[in-house]
């Protein structure tokens, strides 16, 4: 076992109390992720080839709610373009320390910008690509109308936005086959039942997610012409919307 494995649930806590984006998830967070999320390094790296194929010459990429850059990485891997800037923004300072300390080590020559701030403060500026790996569920459901079409009227005419987030299904018995079909996942990745029971309290009001269909009707709403899942894992999806 090493030092980054994700063991912060695993002992019994009086109070699991609220999950937080700090100093101790961040050390994990490459292991958290890749054993709770199904289907994420496959995300990330076609995040990067949809960048290759979106970015426009002169323009920004946004990676919005970076974490450790997993998705920045992958975008600037992939560019061809020239003049291509890419901003990662997040708002856990503990995320983007070690988010620089990644991007430093890496070798591509796209221009890295880290940005601490809440993302709904961040205007959206000439940009080609936007990508939302699995941010959005945390900001306030009320909130998330104003962020899609702040992204849609940053956007070029062509450029995309890439969505990922866990959903919730509105027929209850498929509802809760996927959120069986995600714990036994766990399960399988080494997540015990206490430690995915403790993760869930935790995430609870935190992490709110929301239909697929609600997703659509927000993102048509902004002013997007086409829309449509491009992957899916059980209640995990990501949807691909063009400009
Ligand atoms: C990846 N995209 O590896 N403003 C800015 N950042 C925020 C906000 C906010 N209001 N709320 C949450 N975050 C990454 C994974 S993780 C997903 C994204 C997860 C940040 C938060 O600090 C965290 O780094 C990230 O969004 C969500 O593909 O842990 O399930």
């Amino acid at each position: 076992m090493t030092d980054n494995r994700d063991t912060i649930y695993a002992t019994p806590l009086a109070d699991a109390g609220l999950f937080a984006f700090d100093d101790s998830v961040a050390r994990v967070f490459p292991d958290m992720i890749k054993r709770s999320v199904p289907g994420y390094p496959t995300i990330i790296a076609m995040t990067g080839l949809l960048a290759g194929k979106y970015a426009s010459a002169g323009s920004n990429l946004y990676d919005l709610g970076c974490s450790l850059g997993a998705s920045t990485l992958a975008m600037r891997q992939n560019i061809r373009q020239v003049d291509c800037h890419i901003i990662g923004v997040d708002n856990s300072n503990s995320m983007l320390q070690r988010c620089r300390n990644l991007i430093d080590t890496d070798t591509h020559d796209t221009p890295v910008s880290l940005v601490c701030s809440d993302l709904q403060d961040v205007t959206i500026r000439d940009a080609s690509v936007v990508i939302l790996n699995f941010t959005l569920q945390f900001i306030p459901r009320e909130s998330r109308d104003a962020v899609i079409r702040g992204i849609y009227e940053g956007l070029r005419p062509g450029g995309v936005m890439v969505l990922s987030e866990k959903v919730t299904f509105e027929d209850p018995h498929l509802d809760e086959l996927n959120i069986e079909a995600h714990h036994r996942f766990k399960s399988a990745n080494g997540y015990s039942d206490l430690e995915i029971a403790q993760k869930r309290s935790a995430l609870e009001n935190v992490l709110v997610p929301e239909t697929l269909t609600a997703h659509k009707g927000r993102i048509s709403a902004a002013g997007f012409s086409s829309c449509d899942v491009w992957f899916q894992c059980f209640n995990f999806a990501s949807l691909i919307a063009l400009k």
